[in-house]
């Protein structure tokens, strides 16, 4: 199969990079930090998304790279940005797919992003989505490791799952991201998004969670998330996902 000897070749040819989509706080516009989004720039097809390779690497056994990879790099950036803008407080949230959450490695791999890169622990946020820790009964115990080395986990994607109301109160978990197909209808604020929306910000504030709006498009809509106590948004509305170079350019050092 060529796209998979091409998988090879990637990992040694360096040929992946990481995208940042900024995560700004709503209530003061100011900068918290960034998703990472993985792309290959494969020198025939262009520029092609996790979707497009990620089963193909987990099959392959290629996938522990890559994660490797992502996990150092993002570390990397970010520290360098920290000391760059003498911003400590600023975060870095990495995906991880249901393979990558359950690889016995995992731990290993994250202490040493953090101790090559320097990074706090409290700096990097781990992003599952519901259905990585519906159905696993080591889930738990995942988590509860991961959460002892200090990082932050963010449940991805809610709403759009299972959406037990048991997922928002894993206790390890300390960010609940709300999917963009919750956040985009709530310009009708009787919508029936919208009630879900708030209740999900009500529900993850008793529990002492933070949220994360995803998918922001309108000023509209990210002034009624803070009407309605969220703290973080992202979205086009900010920033969509950028080389590190239009990070500097856009967002750290702004002309
Ligand atoms: O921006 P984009 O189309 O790449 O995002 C598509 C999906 O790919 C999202 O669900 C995102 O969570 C996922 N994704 C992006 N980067 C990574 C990564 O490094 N690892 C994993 N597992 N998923 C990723
Ligand atoms: O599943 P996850 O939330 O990790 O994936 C993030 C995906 O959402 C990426 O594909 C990213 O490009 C996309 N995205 C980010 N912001 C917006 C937005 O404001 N609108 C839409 N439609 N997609 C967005
Ligand atoms: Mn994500
Ligand atoms: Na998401």
């Amino acid at each position: 199969l060529q796209l998979e000897t091409d998988l090879r070749r990637a990992v040694e040819r360096k040929e992946f990079q990481l995208y940042y989509q900024p995560i700004v706080s709503l209530a003061s516009g100011s900068l918290h930090g960034f998703e990472t989004l993985l792309r290959w720039q494969h020198p025939e097809r262009g520029l092609l998304a996790p979707a497009d390779f990620l089963a193909l690497a987990e099959e392959t056994g290629l996938l522990a790279r890559i994660s490797e990879w992502v996990l150092k790099e993002s570390c990397r950036q970010l520290r360098a940005w920290q000391k760059q803008t003498a911003n400590t407080a600023l975060t870095v949230a990495v995906n991880l797919s249901q393979t990558q959450f359950l690889y016995p490695s995992l731990h290993e791999l994250v202490t040493r992003a953090l101790a090559s890169s320097g990074l706090e622990a409290r700096c990097l946020c781990l992003e599952v989505s519901e259905e990585v820790i519906a159905d696993h009964a080591t889930a738990a115990r995942i988590l509860a490791e991961l959460d002892a080395l200090g990082v932050q986990l963010h449940l991805d994607d809610f709403g759009t799952g299972y959406s037990s109301l048991n997922m928002l109160h894993h206790p390890p978990i300390d960010v609940v991201k709300i999917d963009r197909s919750f956040v985009q209808p709530i310009a009708d604020a009787a919508s029936e998004k919208s009630a879900i929306v708030r209740a999900i910000l009500s529900l993850a504030g008793e529990l002492g969670k933070e949220v994360v709006a995803e998918g922001i498009e309108t000023a509209d809509q990210a002034e009624r998330l803070l009407a309605w106590g969220c703290q973080y948004g992202q979205g086009y509305h900010f920033a969509k996902a950028l080389t590190p170079e239009d990070v500097e350019k856009l967002f750290l050092y702004p002309a």
